[in-house]
């Protein structure tokens, strides 16, 4: 910050009093905004700068200056510190980072962030977050009437790994309600199903739940990354000879690194058959069912008993924002509540019916909800599904640039916006035969993303996945993202790797 701020009120130490008073914090509250609006909104997302400033993790921390010492700084310095933290923190909303399941910078999105933390909610009680209870609500049976349930409950959690647990949580109690008071002693070997492709957090979720990461079965997939479900029905019946318990199946919808969508009408038939529990993580695919024209991938997603969609993936809602559904009324609350009194009382003088947080897992709790509400009644429906085709239609522009782009190919053919490829550089093409070819492309992706980290100019995400050596995942949920920056991306990864 300028010296003319440290003249005026900057200067001053930050003082130990926690209550905001405008002859203190005003100025240095505007800075503060300033700095976010000029440098991380604005600055972070011009394609004429960096994606990320790197530095050596030893280096950063010099740079930093984390130490908490007895004295506070100023208010002053304070700004430098911050200014500091923007400056070395990824971009995720500039176009070029394309590197995981969620990026860019919503501006409405972050205008309900912003009030949200101003205000600072907990959303359990209509007494403390009236507003935000009553917008959860809304958000929910919106989002519900898209699934196409026609009754439903649900809630906000932080995060899709946890909207799984609380999937997975309501098919146990589903079917063995004793669990609650009684623990899972009796309940001999439960038996989870999801595919090898599936989010890890079903294991964790199996993990914290005390079934163990082994009794969830991977189910094989096609060639597509889709659950086989042919597969599906021989692990059910094994796990019953063998004296498990099958009690559930979780179908991806959009999985992390292909993006493709198990079939949904095939599992829920086995499901019915078997009596077991459909919850569906779509968490990442989820965002397709505002779209006309794409939410035929989701076809059938009203009869899993419970779903995982995550706002802040595909629909782009600043972090984090993960819904929770259910067909099954009242569940939720029966299966978690603890009725405390000092919370949910249920004298009080208005209808406690609106005190929803017995029905979560946590006590105090974010209001995730108005970032989403806020981008949703900026742009309504019709905005959201736009920005939704724009990301497909980006993700299949670039998919035909690199299908003609000589040195790129295709894992196979894209599903949702996820897709995935390999860059062959020169020195490669000609040693299709050579019995070191795996061993070296897999070499070439992770060399190429650290010269693009390195130099800022993009990032985008690697992985392996079965035999397959490393590939890229290009990823899109910035509907910023427009034709050239999909060139822009191509031409990089040549750039960047054509000597390698
Ligand atoms: N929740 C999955 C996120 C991982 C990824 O961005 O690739």
């Amino acid at each position: 910050m300028s010296n003319e701020n440290e003249s005026n009120s900057l200067g001053r130490m930050c003082g130990w009093e926690s209550g905001p008073d405008p002859s203190l914090h005003s100025h240095f509250l505007s800075q503060c905004l300033q700095l976010l609006i000029e440098k991380a909104v604005f600055g972070g997302t011009d394609r004429s700068t960096k994606v990320v400033d790197w530095v050596d993790p030893e280096d950063l921390k010099e740079k930093l200056d984390l130490a908490l010492e007895d004295k506070g700084v100023t208010q002053a310095d304070l700004l430098r510190r911050l200014n500091d933290v923007v400056k070395y923190s990824v971009k995720t909303g500039h176009p070029y980072f394309i590197n995981q399941l969620f990026s860019s910078i919503d501006v409405y999105g972050l205008a309900g962030q912003w009030v949200t933390d101003a205000l600072n909610p907990s959303v359990y009680t209509y007494e403390v977050a009236p507003v935000f209870t009553l917008m959860e609500i809304e958000v929910l049976k919106v989002m519900a009437k898209f699934v196409g349930y026609d009754q439903h409950d649900g809630l906000f959690s932080p995060g899709g790994s946890m909207s799984n647990m609380y999937g997975m949580l309501l098919a146990r109690y589903y079917r063995f309600p004793q669990v609650k008071k009684r623990g899972v002693s009796g309940l001999g070997r439960l038996v989870a199903f999801s595919s090898i492709d599936a989010h890890y957090s079903i294991a964790k979720a199996a993990m914290t739940m005390g079934l163990g990461a082994d009794n969830v079965v991977l189910v094989n997939v096609d060639d597509e990354g889709r659950m086989d479900v042919n597969h599906l029905k021989k692990c059910i019946a094994k796990s019953r000879q063998e004296g498990g318990i099958p009690f559930m199946v979780s179908a991806t919808e959009g999985t992390t690194v292909l993006g493709a969508y198990d079939p949904i009408m095939a599992i829920a038939d086995v499901c019915q058959a078997e009596g077991l529990w459909l919850h569906c993580d779509a968490a990442w695919g989820g965002g397709a069912l505002i779209s006309n024209k794409h939410k035929h991938k989701l076809t059938g997603i009203h009869r899993a008993d419970s779903i995982t969609w995550n706002p802040h993936k595909m629909l782009a809602s600043p972090q984090q924002c993960s819904v929770f559904l259910t067909k099954h009324t009242g569940l939720l609350k029966d299966c978690n509540s603890a009725s405390a009194s000092y919370l949910f009382q249920k004298d009080k003088f208005y209808d406690t019916v609106y005190d929803t947080g017995d029905k979560h897992l946590q006590c105090g709790r974010r209001a995730d909800v108005l970032k989403f509400w806020t981008m949703w009644k900026a742009k309504g429906t019709e905005g959201l599904e736009k920005h939704i085709d724009q990301l497909f239609d980006m993700a299949h522009l670039f998919t035909e640039t690199i299908r003609k782009r000589e040195g790129f190919r295709l894992l196979m053919e894209p599903q949702c916006t996820n897709v995935c490829f390999w860059y062959e550089p020169p020195s490669l093409r000609s040693e299709r035969s050579n019995p070191k070819y795996n061993m070296l492309l897999n070499a070439v992706a992770p060399k190429i993303k650290e010269r693009m980290v390195k130099s800022g100019s993009m990032m985008v995400t690697y992985q392996p996945l079965r035999s397959n050596p490393n590939f890229f995942r290009l990823v899109l949920q910035n509907s910023a993202v427009n034709k050239d920056d999909i060139k822009y991306f191509v031409d990089q990864i040549e750039e960047l790797g054509k000597d390698l």
